[in-house]
């Protein structure tokens, strides 16, 4: 899978070097760019921003560099993802929906958010999504896609070495994830589920679903519905 992110704080995706991430990059398996906005300026304060039509507080960001850049990069198979508190709320089941696209462009904006009419502009020609990471705010879409990029590339196929590990996380069968152990059997007196040691894979299974149920009701009783 390529990606390719456009933002003004490139440092920002300086994590995706490290950790599984990394290691899918250096093996090839996910082709990564990141691209400073002001490279697609021709002033010289390299603007990328200016003021709201209509009036109120902060600032816009300018349609022409998103138009230069977003021309370069995006090609016929691309999808274009827009980090936006304004957008559809991510989930696992638009990861896997991105996890199958070979090409994600993503236009990280800062500020109050981007001119419209670039969204517009690129949905008339082309697959746009809209996505927030949930009810809150944050100060521009760099952090919302680093969440996205990772929960997208670990499903990309050879990224997550143990491909068993992604079928029973939360989420994966719209539940939250039961409690895990290891050793030792004890700790600070408190003892491991004795089921877990008990060999028994039926009961096994029984109490994990158990355990996810009652999770989920206490803490995502949404999610039941
Ligand atoms: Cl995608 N962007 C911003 N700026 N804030 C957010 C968000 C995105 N998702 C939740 N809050």
């Amino acid at each position: 899978m390529r990606i390719d992110i456009v933002t003004i704080f490139p440092a920002f995706f300086d994590v995706l070097d490290v950790s599984l991430i990394g290691k899918a990059r250096d093996r090839g398996i996910l082709d990564m760019h990141v691209h400073d906005l002001r490279d697609w300026t021709h002033d010289r304060h390299r603007t990328v921003d200016d003021t709201p039509y209509g009036g109120g507080a902060g600032m816009v960001m300018k349609p022409e560099p998103w138009g230069e850049a977003l021309d370069e990069l995006l090609a016929e198979d691309s999808v274009l993802v827009v980090p936006s508190p304004a957008g559809e709320l991510f989930s696992q089941r638009m990861a896997r929906a991105l996890a199958d696209e070979s090409h994600l462009v993503f236009a990280c904006g800062r500020y109050e958010g981007i001119d419209q009419r670039v969204v517009d502009h690129y949905s008339a020609r082309g697959r746009v999504r809209l996505v927030s990471l949930g009810d809150y705010v944050l100060n521009g879409g760099e952090v919302a896609a680093t969440a996205v990029v990772e929960a997208v590339s670990r499903l990309v196929p050879g990224v997550v070495g143990n491909p068993e590990s992604l079928v029973e996380e939360s989420h994966e069968d719209g539940l939250l994830e039961y409690p895990s152990y290891t050793k030792p059997p004890v700790w600070r007196d408190r003892e491991v589920p004795p089921v877990l040691l008990s060999g028994n894979h039926g009961a096994i299974a029984a109490w994990r679903r158990e355990q996810s149920l009652e999770r989920t009701r206490q803490n995502r009783p949404d999610l039941l519905t």
